[in-house]
Formats: C-alpha cells, structure tokens, sequence
C-alpha cells in the first residue's frame, strides 16, 4: 500500500515509518521537526542519541528501507500539504502530527495556544486534504484513552461508543461516549473525535480512531538495526511518559517519582505494540463507513503505585511520593475494553520483567544523558 506518515519523526510515527516500509509498503513522512525544536526550547532532551532526519533515512535506506520525507508544517501550509498528497495518491494517511505533552499544554496561556492552534489545524487540514483530494484514502489517527477520562462511571470503556437507553422512549442507542479531558492536549483530543464523526457523516469518510494509551519502551525490530534509527526517549517531567520515567529514574540510581498516592490507575502499551496496532488498521480498513471506527489501543491497566513497587523492589530504588502536579483524582479504577484490535490479530505485550529490564540496559547505558533538572519540570494545574 501507498502511506503517509503524518508525524513521522516522533516517538510513535518513527518506528511505525520503519515497520510499514519494512513490510513492503511505500512510506512517505510528513514532518515538521516541531518536536525537535521543543526539545531546545525546554532545554531538555531525549536519553537516546537521536539521528538528524537525514542521517535516519539514509540508515534506514541501508537497510532496504527506502522512505520520502517532506519537512511541512501541516497546521500552517495547507496548500503545500494538499498538493503534495494529490501527488503522493495514498491509500492510508497516518496522523501522529500533534502537540502531545498534557504537561506543555498547561504550562501558560503560549503552550495552551500553541497546543490548540497547531492540533485542531492539522486534524482539520488533513480531512479537508482528503476530501479534496480522494475521499477513499483510509484515515488513521492516534488519539488518547484521555478523552474518555479515566473512571469506571460508566463500567467498563468501550471503544468510543457508549450504549444508553433514551429514558422517555425507551429506545436503545449508542452515543460518542462523553468526553472528560484532563488537559489542554487531552481536550484537542476530544475536538478532533467531533471533527472526524462530522467529515465521516457528510462525505462518508473512511476513518480508524485510535484511543491509545500510555505509551512505554523504546526500540522496535527496526530501530535496533542501526544506532542511526534508535528511537527517542523522553524522561523530563514534560514529555517523559511515566513508565519511561519511572525506568530511567531507576536506572540512573534517583528516586521514582509517584505523584500524590499512585493510586492512579492507567492503561498502558508497549511502543511495538502501538506499531503492530497501527500496521493492523491500515491493512484491514474498516467495511462499514457508517461511522468512524475506534479501537480503544492498550495492553492492560496499571496503578502506578504498583508500577513503582515492582521497579523498586527489583532495581532496589527509592520511591519519592511528590505532590501531584496535576489536577487528576487521586485514585481511580479503570477496565478497558480491547477486542476490536484483538479481533483484527493483535495479541499485546503486556508488563514483564524482562522486558523492563530492555528498556533498563538502554536507560543505564545512557543515564549520563539525563538531566536531573529535568525530571521534575512539570507545570501545576
Ligand atoms: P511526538 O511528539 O514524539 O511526535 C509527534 C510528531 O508530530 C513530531 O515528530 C512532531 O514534530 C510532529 N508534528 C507535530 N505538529 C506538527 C505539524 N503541525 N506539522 C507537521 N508535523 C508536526 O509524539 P508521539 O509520542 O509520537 O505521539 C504521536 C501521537 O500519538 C500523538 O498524536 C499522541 O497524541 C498520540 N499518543 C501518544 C502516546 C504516548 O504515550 N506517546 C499515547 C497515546 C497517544
Ligand atoms: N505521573 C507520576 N509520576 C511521574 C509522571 C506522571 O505519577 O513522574 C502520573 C500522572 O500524574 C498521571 C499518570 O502518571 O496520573 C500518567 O502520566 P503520563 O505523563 O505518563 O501520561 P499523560 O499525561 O496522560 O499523557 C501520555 C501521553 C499522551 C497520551 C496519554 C495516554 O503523553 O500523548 O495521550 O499518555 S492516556 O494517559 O491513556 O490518556
């Protein structure tokens, strides 16, 4: 199949690139390097020593991975971008290209702007890219479990669509189910679900929402082929996400971070998981149009308490409860349910030491990389 890559150069959108191409497909990225640029801008960085985009093409053409990319701000030059898929005539287009750090989002009224500014025009740029251009391009966006909140009020999360019964006719429907984000980033994650169920009713849009959750790991099949395709890693208190966090703090011999009582319970994915699940959706489309598809992409659910314990009973760390930044429920269950990617062969990942203990050998060898600055920058809200 023909598939661009929105995004490409990311955390996720990387290692999906190179697991699509590797499996015969051709890939064109889309990026604009805006993830690279943020590093700079919070003095921060990824604990793996990422490649320049040019150095990771030519490694990944080295090893018979031969991918386009096309530096475009997708938010900004829509003409650019539209032109370019007119070209390009993909059978898939996948949307990794959003501003998606909860923490940046709510660090003042710039990075709330910035966060809503670039998220919304990208998503809305893309649907109207597709409608101009070939209404039968397969759209698959990575949205978060956050839109829908993180409780059990309403049992356990289906995917994307909640049956109620309507009290005055009885009459059994089901609906988008509400959302209730916790951050700027989570609330655009919410707008775009309102855009894609518009784009698909008036021009029957084929689409395929994907409610991740929290993503761990770092390499994948591709990326240990060559140092120049090493995957990047966030540990700071902005981007890092939590596992990742609570594994390089471990490795680096500095306490585990626990905001507020762990509690907390979160549901989680392994990033070889997140690029299987990916490669899943596009090769199996969805037949029925009606609406938009949504997969709820996770592995299992986690309380980060638990998370904590294991890392430091087995690295023998010390556990630092800080006052949670956040404005989050201090406890909470969560069931997720995930069979529509299990129906379509997935078979997750889930927590297992050894598999920690991966992502441990590339934290320790590189923990003279992390900057102890960083682990606690988050905003407060
Ligand atoms: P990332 O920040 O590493 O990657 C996003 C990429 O999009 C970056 O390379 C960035 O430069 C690019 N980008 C952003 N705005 C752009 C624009 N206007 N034009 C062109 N390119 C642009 O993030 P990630 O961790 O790879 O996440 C990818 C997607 O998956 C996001 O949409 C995120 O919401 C979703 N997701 C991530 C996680 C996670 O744990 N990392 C979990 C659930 C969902
Ligand atoms: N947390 C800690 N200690 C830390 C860092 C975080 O206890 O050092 C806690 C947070 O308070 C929160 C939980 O861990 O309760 C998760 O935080 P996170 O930063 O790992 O995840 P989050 O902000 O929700 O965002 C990440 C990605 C985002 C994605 C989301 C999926 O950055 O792009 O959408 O995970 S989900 O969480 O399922 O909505």
């Amino acid at each position: 199949m023909n598939i661009v890559v929105l995004g490409g150069d990311g955390f996720c959108g990387w290692p999906t690139a190179l697991k699509l191409s590797k499996s015969g497909h051709k890939v064109t990225i889309i990026d604009n390097l805006c993830r690279r640029s943020i590093d700079v801008e919070l003095s921060s960085n990824s604990l793996t020593n990422i490649a320049s985009i040019a150095d990771r093409l030519s490694a990944a053409r080295l090893h018979g991975m031969d991918i386009d990319f096309y530096n475009i701000d997708i938010a900004k030059e829509y003409y650019r971008f539209v032109v370019l898929l007119e070209n390009i005539r993909p059978d898939a287009v996948v949307h990794f290209a959003e501003q998606r750090a909860a923490p940046y989002s709510m660090i003042s009224e710039k990075e709330r702007r910035y966060t809503v500014d670039n998220n919304i025009p990208c998503t809305h740029n893309v649907l109207n890219a597709i409608v101009e251009v070939d209404t039968n391009i397969h759209l698959v966006h990575l949205g978060t479990m956050g839109v829908y909140g993180y409780s059990a009020a309403f049992g356990k999360i289906p995917e994307g669509y909640l049956d109620i019964t309507i009290n005055q006719t009885n009459e059994k429907v089901d609906i988008l189910y509400p959302t209730n984000p916790g951050s700027v980033y989570h609330m655009t994650k919410s707008l775009d679900q309102i855009l894609f169920q518009f784009y698909n009713k008036n021009w029957g849009l084929k689409i395929t929402d994907l409610h991740q959750g929290i993503v761990w790991g770092t390499q994948t099949d591709e990326t240990v082929l060559d140092d120049k395709l090493v995957n990047r890693f966030d540990y700071d208190g902005i981007y890092g996400t939590v596992l990742n966090r609570f594994i390089s703090q471990a490795a680096a011999g500095i306490p585990i971070t626990v905001y507020g009582t762990g509690e907390q319970t979160r549901a989680f994915i392994h990033i070889k998981d997140t690029v299987q699940c990916v490669k899943l959706s596009i090769e199996n489309p969805p037949e029925d149009t009606s609406r938009v598809r949504i997969f709820n992409q996770v592995a299992e659910t986690k309380r980060l308490i638990d998370l904590a314990n294991m890392l430091a009973e087995k690295y023998n760390s010390q556990i630092e409860h800080v006052k949670n930044p956040r404005k989050e429920a201090a406890s909470n269950d969560l069931e997720v349910a995930n069979n529509g990617l299990r129906g379509l062969g997935l078979s997750p990942i889930t927590l297992d030491e050894a598999l920690v203990e991966d992502v441990m050998f590339i934290a320790k060898q590189l923990s003279a990389n992390l900057r102890p600055e960083q682990i606690l920058n988050s905003p407060e809200w």
